[in-house]
This record gives C-alpha cells, sequence and structure tokens, in this order.
C-alpha cells in the first residue's frame, strides 16, 4: 500500500476575493500563530512552510456576469493550482491555508490531475456547511466562494474548469469522487443542481438520525490503499458555537466531539494526501480559537488521538 507522505508543505493563499465578507485573507497567519506547523510535527510529521503566495489584491466590486472578482479569483487559483502541483511532485502532502473556497478550484485541479496522471483513485470530502455548487445563472451573490464545486464538475468558465487540464478536456471531479458532508445551507437553485448531478450529501439532519460515525464508514467507504484522499475543510463546516471565526455562520454544525470523530476516522483510514484549511476570518474570531479548533481537529486528522485503541465492533 501506498503510504500517505509523511512530509507536509504548508502553503498560505491569503486572499479573500471569493467570499462575501472581507478577513479570510488573514486565514494562513492565524493558523501558523495557533501553532499548526508544531502541532503537525508532534505527530511525526516533518513540516516545511511554504510561505504565502502572492496575488492580486481584493478590488470589492458587484458582479459582473454572474461572478464577483473573477479576474482576480481565476490568477490565485492558478498559483494556488501550480503550488500544489509542485508538491505533489515532491511527493509532499500539501496543505493549503486559505483562503476563502474558491481556492479549492486550484488545489483539487491539481490533485485531479496528479491522481490522472499516476493512477490513483481520488476520493475528495468536503466539509462544509454549503454545497458551493452554484453557477454564475444561480448565484444569489456572484461570490465565487459558494461555486467551486460546480467549477470542479465543468460548469462554470472555462479558465476555472480547465485548471486541471484533465485529458480529452474531461471534468476535475466527477460525482462518484466527491462525498459532502455538514452541509445545512444550499440556495433553490442551487439544490436543484445538486440534486441532478447526483451529489452525495451528508448533510446535518443525516448526521442527527444516523450519526457521524455510520456518516463517516458511508463517506470512506472505498476508499482503498491506491486511494488519494483529499479533505477540503471549510471551518463553517463547525458549529458557530465553537467556530465563530468565519465569513458565513450557519447554526446546527457539527459539536466538538462530532468533529473530533470525523477527523480521527479520516486519519484511521490513513490515505489522507491532501488537505485545504479555508475560510477561517480572524477579524471575526474571539482571541484566535477558532484558528487554535482547526489545528486543535487537523492534529486528529493526522492521528492524534486520546489513547491507543482498536475501533469498536
Ligand atoms: N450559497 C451562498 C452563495 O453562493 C453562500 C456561499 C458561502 N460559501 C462559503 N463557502 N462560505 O462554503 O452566495
Ligand atoms: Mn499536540
Ligand atoms: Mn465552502
Ligand atoms: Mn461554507
Amino acid at each position: 500500500p501506498a503510504a500517505a507522505p509523511r512530509i507536509a508543505s504548508l502553503i498560505g493563499a491569503p486572499t479573500d476575493v471569493g467570499a462575501g465578507a472581507r478577513g479570510a485573507s488573514m486565514g494562513p497567519e492565524a493558523l501558523r500563530v495557533a501553532g499548526l506547523q508544531p502541532a503537525l510535527e508532534s505527530h511525526g510529521l516533518t513540516v516545511l512552510d511554504r510561505g504565502n503566495l502572492s496575488g492580486p489584491a481584493n478590488p470589492w466590486q458587484p458582479p459582473e456576469d454572474g461572478y464577483r472578482h473573477l479576474r482576480e479569483v481565476v490568477e490565485w487559483n492558478r498559483r494556488v493550482r501550480d503550488a500544489v502541483a509542485a508538491e505533489l511532485a515532491l511527493g509532499h502532502l500539501p496543505i493549503l491555508m486559505g483562503g476563502d473556497h474558491c481556492l479549492a478550484v486550484g488545489s483539487i485541479s491539481a490533485v485531479a490531475r496528479h491522481c490522472a496522471d499516476t493512477g490513483r483513485k481520488l476520493r475528495v470530502l468536503w466539509l462544509d456547511a454549503h454545497a458551493d455548487f452554484n453557477t454564475s445563472a444561480l448565484t444569489p451573490s456572484g461570490n465565487v466562494h459558494g461555486m467551486p464545486v460546480a467549477c470542479l464538475f465543468g460548469f462554470g468558465p472555462e479558465a476555472l474548469t480547465q485548471l486541471a487540464n484533465m485529458p480529452a478536456g474531461s471534468p476535475a471531479l466527477r460525482t462518484e469522487q466527491i462525498r459532502q458532508i455538514g452541509i445545512r445551507s444550499v440556495d433553490p437553485g442551487e439544490k436543484r443542481f445538486v440534486h441532478a448531478q447526483g451529489l452525495e450529501v451528508f448533510d446535518m439532519r443525516f448526521i442527527d438520525e444516523v450519526g457521524m460515525r455510520q456518516t463517516m464508514e458511508r463517506a470512506l467507504d472505498g476508499v482503498d490503499a491506491n486511494t488519494h484522499l483529499h479533505v477540503s475543510f471549510d471551518v463553517d463546516f463547525l458549529d458557530p458555537d465553537i467556530a465563530p471565526g468565519v465569513g458565513t455562520t450557519i447554526p446546527g454544525g457539527p459539536t466538538y466531539r462530532e468533529a473530533q470523530l470525523c477527523m480521527e476516522m479520516v486519519a484511521d483510514c490513513g490515505q489522507l494526501a491532501s488537505l485545504d484549511i479555508m475560510e477561517l476570518n480572524p477579524a471575526l474570531d474571539v482571541r484566535n480559537k477558532t484558528a487554535l479548533l482547526a489545528v486543535d481537529l487537523v492534529e486528529s486528522l493526522f492521528g492524534k488521538s486520546t489513547l491507543m485503541r482498536t475501533r469498536p465492533a
């Protein structure tokens, strides 16, 4: 089995060009201040902090043709894609520190292309309050952080849908490669499109009814030794009571323990090979507590657990 890489590379993408509130641009530094690097090192990883990418400023303009800041969003995503691709080529585990969630187009495009080139299966876990499946026609806001999954499926401006440069112009992602977890805010048109595309969504009602354990068993079903597992962690996945430092809080998210179990079960599967930590907004946080929580959860994602244990039957 291809063991998960033990060298992780931190990539900061300090921008909020795709968001509806300013401040996610400060996310990378808040994660550093919260001790992300030493936390990962304490679990046996070698960590390279590659510093921050640079890119265009946020012009803070209204939508044009259904998109806000498309030119800037594309430029940032190109740089993210190239930085993530470079780490994957070195056999490292890229950790993208956002930045708003529009940047997952670049990150996952690099991962999808890498999997196509190396013959690995791809599974994406999208941890989020939102489905992020809008298009320019469906979006209520024009904010591209509400559109990355649709772009990865091939629905969006060509400059974003073709970032992976897949063979035969195929989209970066297909329905069977992604599972969404924690979803509780989907716009009306977006809801119909999610259904039409057959996305597998473990929404909050599902988690309420069957519990996080069975949710994660189902979300990870089929992951094997040849699977590249990518986690795209939008911090607004978490309940706002424990994670206020995000631009779009939605009540009724996973509790501290549910979120820990989610991360621990990803760690147990042993296949995590790339990660996005997105949408952290220090301008809305309280004494950096959301960043500290994100670091705590990422430790669990990399194998921190209370005791050595075998799984319960
Ligand atoms: N669905 C809304 C929109 O498209 C809000 C999207 C908010 N997205 C994020 N990322 N915060 O998940 O405008
Ligand atoms: Mn620790
Ligand atoms: Mn998101
Ligand atoms: Mn979200």
